[in-house]
C-alpha cells in the first residue's frame, strides 16, 4: 500500500484509480434529498390526491434512479439528484400562488408539510450540486443538512400546533342566505363541515381543487366530479347528513332551521 492512500486530504477524499471521490457528507446530503422528495411525492399522492398523479409519480421514479446508482456511481448519482432538484425548483417557480397558499395554512398539516418539504429539500439538493461541482468544504453539506432538518422539524411543530388550535374552533357556520351558504371541497374535507341555514336556502358546494369528489345524501347526489359547483335547495327543516363516498371520513351536515331569519 502506498503512502498516497493513507495521507488523504479530508476535503478532497481518497483517490482510487484516478477517480476523485466525493466526500461522503455530500453524498449523504443528496441521498437524504432524494429520499425526502420520494416520501413527499408519495405523501401528496397517498394522503392529498389519493390517486396516482403522473408528474409526481415520474418525479418519484426520477429521484429513485440515482438512489439505486448511488453505490456504483456515487458522484454521478449525487450530481443527478442535484440536477433533478434544479429542475423541480424551475418546475414550481411558475406556481408560487399555490405554494404560498399552502404555506399560509399550517393547520392543513399534511399539505403544509409536503409543500414545505418540496420547497426546502430541492434547495438543499441545489446546494449539494454546487458544493460537489465546486468541491466545496464538506462542512457545508453538514450545515445544509442540519438547516434542512431544523426547517422541517420547525414546520412540523407549527403545523401540528396550528392544527390543534383550529380543531378547537367550532366548525359550524350559520348562513343567512344563499350567498353565504357555500361549502368548499378542499383537502378531502367539506369546509365548513356543518352549516345551519334558514328554510328554503340553496346550498352551493364548490370544488376548489382538481380532486374528484361527490356529495351524496338520501335527498341528493352530485355524482363524481373534480370542478365546478353543485347546488341543492333545502325546503324542509331538519338535519341533512351527506358524505363523499370516495373519501372515508369526508362528511358534512346541513341543518335547516326555520327559526333562522333570512
Ligand atoms: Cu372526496
Amino acid at each position: 500500500m502506498s503512502t498516497e492512500f493513507s495521507t488523504v486530504s479530508p476535503e478532497k477524499g481518497p483517490r482510487t484509480a484516478g477517480v476523485k471521490l466525493v466526500d461522503p457528507r455530500w453524498l449523504m446530503l443528496q441521498r437524504s434529498v432524494a429520499i425526502g422528495m420520494i416520501v413527499a411525492f408519495a405523501a401528496v399522492m397517498g394522503l392529498v390526491a389519493q390517486a396516482v398523479v403522473p408528474p409526481l409519480a415520474i418525479g418519484a421514479i426520477a429521484f429513485a434512479l440515482p438512489l439505486v446508482l448511488m453505490r456504483s456511481r456515487p458522484k454521478g448519482a449525487a450530481i443527478a439528484i442535484g440536477v433533478l432538484s434544479v429542475l423541480w425548483v424551475l418546475f414550481t417557480l411558475p406556481v408560487p400562488g399555490a405554494v404560498i397558499d399552502d404555506l399560509l395554512q399550517p393547520e392543513e398539516v399534511v399539505e403544509f408539510m409536503v409543500t414545505l418539504a418540496l420547497l426546502v429539500l430541492p434547495l438543499a439538493g441545489v446546494v449539494g450540486l454546487i458544493g460537489i461541482l465546486r468541491r466545496s468544504a464538506a462542512v457545508i453539506a453538514t450545515r445544509t443538512m442540519q438547516a434542512t432538518i431544523a426547517l422541517v422539524v420547525a414546520g412540523a411543530v407549527i403545523g401540528v400546533g396550528a392544527m390543534a388550535l383550529s380543531n378547537d374552533e367550532d366548525n359550524s357556520v350559520t348562513a343567512t342566505g344563499d350567498d353565504d351558504a357555500v361549502v368548499a371541497l378542499e383537502s378531502n374535507e367539506f369546509e365548513p363541515e356543518s352549516m345551519s341555514v334558514p328554510t328554503g336556502t340553496t346550498v352551493t358546494w364548490r370544488w376548489d381543487e382538481d380532486v374528484e369528489h361527490n356529495i351524496v345524501a338520501d335527498e341528493f347526489d352530485s355524482g363524481n366530479r373534480s370542478r365546478g359547483t353543485f347546488e341543492h335547495t333545502f325546503d324542509n327543516p331538519g338535519t341533512y347528513s351527506y358524505e363523499c363516498t370516495l373519501h372515508p371520513g369526508m362528511t358534512g351536515e346541513v341543518t335547516v332551521d326555520a327559526a333562522i331569519d333570512r
